[in-house]
Order: structure tokens, then sequence, then C-alpha cells
């Protein structure tokens, strides 16, 4: 329950009928700890006739926000008086850390309940002075947000939203950096798949990568998305970082028509010079990042080519999230939450077969494990079920298994079958 304080104290001097105390019940509230105060939506403002009293810096540092004068805050049959920070309209009213201390409120994850920690007759608006100061503090860094008797925000695991430039809107054409230099064409063009500098990569991110040349300065592509949740954000993307050469781009994320996040990319290395990937090809991938909060809704993200670079410009990944501690490593995707709910590596592999799993394993197929971990070339093996069925599986070489394409290699390369490596063997 939040309540207009003003008209709380006209109300007991007959200044004010008691039904026309402007109050508002709101049941969707987020416990936040990475807030400090109690923040309220323009609209909710307006409706208790609040009055603006001054413009702070927000905590996430980047913005500034208006306080309101201060209102009667009861959650839980617990009251007090608090200033008002305003937010945007689609941001819930926020419960930050001060009016939790002042109730004497500490979340428990568990039960996604608050719990107070002092009989309420205690509860006013004064800061505990009988609790040990130490003990005050080891409750705080207990409290995590959450959604008031509904679910702990926390509990939720980090966003990760993963795109790939290459389709973006505003790519046009191709840009190839190995047929000699390329001209500027005003846009984005897709690059890939990749030459052998991207495959000892690993190859590209998913389809393919974009560039433009060295000279392109102006190209834009961009995309439109969901944040789903408000907080601090950082842009990563991973693209071509030259040695010794400079290859600039801008990152920007608009919402509501305003630059929310925007920085560039690609002015300084990402990848040390001793890199080998750098030494060798005079470039390698490498991820940059850009950071700053966002808002839960709509928003744009454009990549943007405003002036030329010394060398070409190649993107080819994209990952935003509220995770702020994940180091991107290549091509590999971050842990999305699908993927803890999935035990890919179970104990028992051979339950995985399906209705193979009965089918002994031959005992010529045990082989050294490389790196121990057992490994098949599995492209370079015949599949024909009839043939399998034929063989007694005990009897089984590795170079029997092998495709009748690296047979013949094989067999032209050494007069010998039985003591072929494997590489040598199961390569088609
Ligand atoms: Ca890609």
């Amino acid at each position: 329950m939040i309540e207009n304080l003003k008209d709380l104290w006209d109300s007991p001097r007959n200044l004010l009928p008691t039904d026309q105390v402007r109050r508002l019940e709101v049941r969707d509230a987020l416990v936040d700890i990475g807030a400090t105060l109690l923040s309220l939506p323009t609209r909710i403002i307006q409706q208790l006739g609040k009055t603006e009293t001054k413009r702070v810096t927000s905590s996430q540092g980047a913005g500034q926000a208006d306080m309101f004068e201060a209102v009667r805050l009861t959650i839980q049959g617990r009251s007090c008086t608090m200033d008002v920070m305003e937010v945007p309209d689609d941001v819930p009213v926020l419960i930050g850390q001060l009016p939790l201390e002042h109730l004497d409120f500490v979340v428990d994850r568990r039960s996604r309940t608050l719990i107070a920690i002092r009989p309420t007759a205690a509860s006013t608006c004064t800061n505990s002075i009988e609790e040990p100061l130490s003990m005050k503090r080891t409750l705080l860094t207990l409290l995590l947000s959450f959604y008031a008797g509904a679910t702990l925000a926390a509990d939720k695991p980090p966003i990760y939203l993963w795109f790939e430039p290459e389709w973006f809107d505003g790519v046009q054409g191709r840009f190839a950096y190995h047929g000699g230099p390329s001209k500027p064409t005003g846009s984005w063009g897709i690059a890939g798949p990749g030459i052998s500098a991207e495959w000892t990569q690993g190859g590209e991110s998913e389809w393919n990568s974009m560039g433009a040349a060295a000279e392109e300065t102006a190209a834009e592509c961009h995309r439109e998305f969901i944040v789903p949740r408000a907080g601090r954000y950082k842009v990563w993307v991973r693209y071509v970082d030259h040695r010794s050469a400079t290859e600039p781009f801008k990152v920007q994320i608009e919402q509501a028509g305003k630059a929310a996040v925007s920085g560039e990319l690609g002015v300084q290395p990402v990848v040390p010079p001793g890199d080998e990937y750098e030494l060798y090809w005079g470039f390698s991938f490498g991820w940059g990042a850009v950071e700053g909060p966002l808002k839960v809704g709509p928003a744009k993200l454009t990549l943007k080519i405003d002036k030329p670079g010394e060398a070409w410009r190649q993107l080819d990944a994209v990952l935003i999230t509220d995770d702020l501690d994940y180091q991107p490593i290549g091509r590999e995707k971050p842990p999305f939450a699908y993927v803890s709910a999935m035990n890919l590596a179970p104990g028992d592999a051979a339950a995985w077969r399906g209705s193979a799993k009965s089918l002994p394993v031959g005992k010529a197929w045990q082989r050294p494990r490389p790196g121990q971990k057992d490994f098949s070339m599995w492209t370079g093996v015949d599949a024909d079920a009839k043939w399998w069925s034929a063989q007694d599986l005990d009897q089984l070489s590795r170079y029997d298994v092998c495709s009748s394409k690296a047979r013949r290699r094989a067999t032209s390369a050494t007069s010998s079958t039985s003591s072929l490596p494997a590489a040598r063997t199961c390569r088609s």
C-alpha cells in the first residue's frame, strides 16, 4: 500500500475526509537490492498527486531521475515514510534496500517471502540500533531481487541474447577481403564462409559473417529485439581484430527513440598482438563489449560505420547479456537457460543408443584415446546396414570400417594395411 503522506496528515485534523486520502494497493511490486530507494512509475506518482523535489543521479550511473516528496509505504502490515524516485511507466514499483531496511525485512529465497526480523510493533521508520551492525550487514547481503509474493527475480537465470549480424536489416551484397582490396559500397555485405584464416579459428558463428572495406565511411545495419528484464547489460561483438591496425565501428542500442547503450569498438585491440593467429594471419577474431542500462521492452540494435579504418571490418556474432561476469570464448554459445534443464552427459552413455543399446562393442575397436577422450571421424566410415549386419564385430579392425574411398587412399599410400594409424585410415 502506498499513500499520500500529506493526505494522511490532513485526515485526522478534519482537513480531508478519510475516504479522500489518495492511496494505491500495488500487487506486482519488485523487491530489488539493485535499487536503493522506493521507485514508482510516473502514472502512480501522478495518481498519488506527489510533487517533484529534485533531480538526482540514479544508481545506474548513466541517467538522472526525479525525486518526489515522501509517501507512506506499507508492506505486510509494516509502514514507513519514504522518498520516491520516478521510473518510467514500463518499470514496476521497485522496493530497494532502504525501505527493506527501514521495515526490518529480509528475503527468504527458499520460501520466496519477506521475513520480518523483529516484531511488528518495533518496525517503524528508524534503523535498528539494538541489532549488532555485523548482523545487519550479513542480513542485507542476503537480500535479493524478487517479485513480492511471486517469483524470485534473482533465481531466474541470466539473460543471453545471441544474434548473427549477417542476418540484420541493411546487410546487402557480398564482402570478401581475400580477392584483393575491396571498395566501399555504402553498406555491410555478407562475408564468408571464410577461408583458412577463419577455419583455423573454428570458423564463423552459425552461418557467415558480415564485412565492409577499410575505406568504407557509411554503412549501417540493425535488428529489433525485446529486452526481457531491466538491468545493466553488456553488448559483446565478435569481430576481426587486425594486428596493428584499426577497424572502427559503432554499437548502439536505442529504446523509445533514445540511445540507451552506445560505444565504439575496433579502435583498441581486444586480442594481444602476440596471439598466434594475429601473428600468422595478421588478424584474429576477438570479442569487444560496450555496457549500459536497458529497460524492459522494445529495443533496436544498430551496427554502424561512420569513418574509414586502417583495415577491413568483419563482424561475426553479437551477445547481449546481463551476466556481466560472462566472457565469451570463440564461437562457443553462452550457458543458455535451457542447457541447465538437460542432462547432456548421462553416466550411462549406452542408454543413448536406443534400440541398438544391446549391440556389443567389438574388442578390436579399442584404441588410444586422444586427449583422454574417445573420438571417431564418422564421415570416413561406411554406413551400409547390409554390410554391417554381415560382420563379426569382434573381428573388425579400424581399417575394415573405413569408407571404400579412404581404404583406396590408404592402400595406395602403403602396402601394409594391418598397422595403419587411425589418422590415415579414417580420413576420407
Ligand atoms: Ca555469424
